[in-house]
């Protein structure tokens, strides 16, 4: 059983895109998992995997991080249905997940998004970690 790390907010708000990712490709291939919660102050939660951001995920014993490595570790456990299906497609996805990663125009948009459905997403009791991590956008 895979096991995803998840950030998580106010009212059980699952908010982190690059968690979706790794639940898109888990959905996508049919894939069943659990989660373990992780707000933004939990850091030390991620220790074992000798970093500090989701989406983590474990499985039998093997530690991935990173939405993209983990996307081509689940397309290596379990090819159908493919991901990536055709000749020249998984260059193309990484050229578009690296350009959405770091294009100048994408941090202004998410400086944009942040203050409204993220910001709600906040627990009232770790503000000041999160609206310091969420600053480091700008
Ligand atoms: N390149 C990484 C980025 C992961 C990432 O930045 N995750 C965010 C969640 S949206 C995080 O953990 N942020 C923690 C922080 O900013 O302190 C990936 O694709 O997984």
């Amino acid at each position: 059983m895979i096991t995803l790390y998840d950030l998580v907010g106010a009212n059980d708000r699952r908010f982190s895109p690059f968690c979706w990712r790794t639940k898109a490709v888990l959905a996508y291939k049919n894939i069943p998992y659990t989660t373990v919660p992780i707000r933004f102050s939990d850091k030390d939660k991620l220790a074992f995997s000798g970093q500090d951001r989701v989406p983590v995920i474990t499985h039998n014993g093997t530690v991935v991080y990173d939405s993209w490595t983990i996307a081509r570790y689940l397309e290596e456990q379990q090819p159908d249905p493919k991901i990536f299906p055709g000749l020249g497609l998984k260059e193309a996805c990484r050229f578009f997940n690296l350009y959405m990663d770091r294009a100048p125009c994408i941090r202004p948009c998410c400086r944009w998004c942040w203050p409204t459905p993220l910001r709600r997403s906040i627990p009232p009791t770790a503000p000041t970690f999160a609206l310091r991590a969420r600053s480091a956008l700008a």
